[in-house]
């Protein structure tokens, strides 16, 4: 039973960015215990940190799942790996693909491998808006509804690229 639902922030600025986070939304989709339930559009954004390296493709999405967060969190590195991430670079580096949970129900945790909610979340354009896309009614963790966090966040400079990404 695919009873629980998580959000996922996808991520990339190597190696063709758009194709990676398309490829990463296929490879979801295809995972038996994961169903893929929307997906928003793809957004472009100047990274945030460190300025010397190329443009972010962003993008979020809801899957139900019958895996447990650090299941989930498991398919998520692989799915990484599997895009020739590597983790050996500094935190806030370049990288072929970033998946990142950023909710699974209203669970909060605070392990060594797994936050939830995410805890970047509220200071991320890049992760707010293409949720309000798929999740416009989402209440977050203190109570205001996302598009208040928004709000909050202010907006500049992100880009909403027109492709329709088909999953099939
Ligand atoms: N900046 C943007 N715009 N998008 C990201 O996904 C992203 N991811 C990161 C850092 C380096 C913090 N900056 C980012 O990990």
């Amino acid at each position: 039973m695919m009873s629980d639902t998580a959000f996922i922030g996808l991520g990339s600025n190597l190696a063709q960015p758009a194709e990676q986070l398309k490829g990463a939304l296929r490879d979801l989709h295809q995972h038996e215990k994961v169903s893929l339930q929307r997906w928003s559009h793809l957004y472009q954004s100047a990274p945030m940190g460190p300025k010397d390296q190329p443009d972010y493709v962003n993008a979020v999405c809801q899957v139900t799942t019958s895996l447990r967060p650090e299941e989930l969190l498991d398919v998520l590195q692989a799915i990484e790996q599997s895009h020739g991430r590597e983790r050996k670079g500094h935190k806030w580096g370049p990288r072929t693909l970033d998946l990142d949970m950023l909710m699974f129900n209203d669970l909060r945790l605070n392990t060594e491998r797994l936050t939830l909610p995410h805890y970047g979340m509220r200071e991320r354009e890049f992760v707010l808006v293409p949720l309000f896309e798929i999740a416009p009614d989402l209440i977050m963790q203190d109570g205001l509804p996302l598009a208040a966090w928004i709000h909050k966040c202010g907006l500049d400079g992100l880009k909403r690229l027109s492709e329709k990404i088909e999953i099939v």
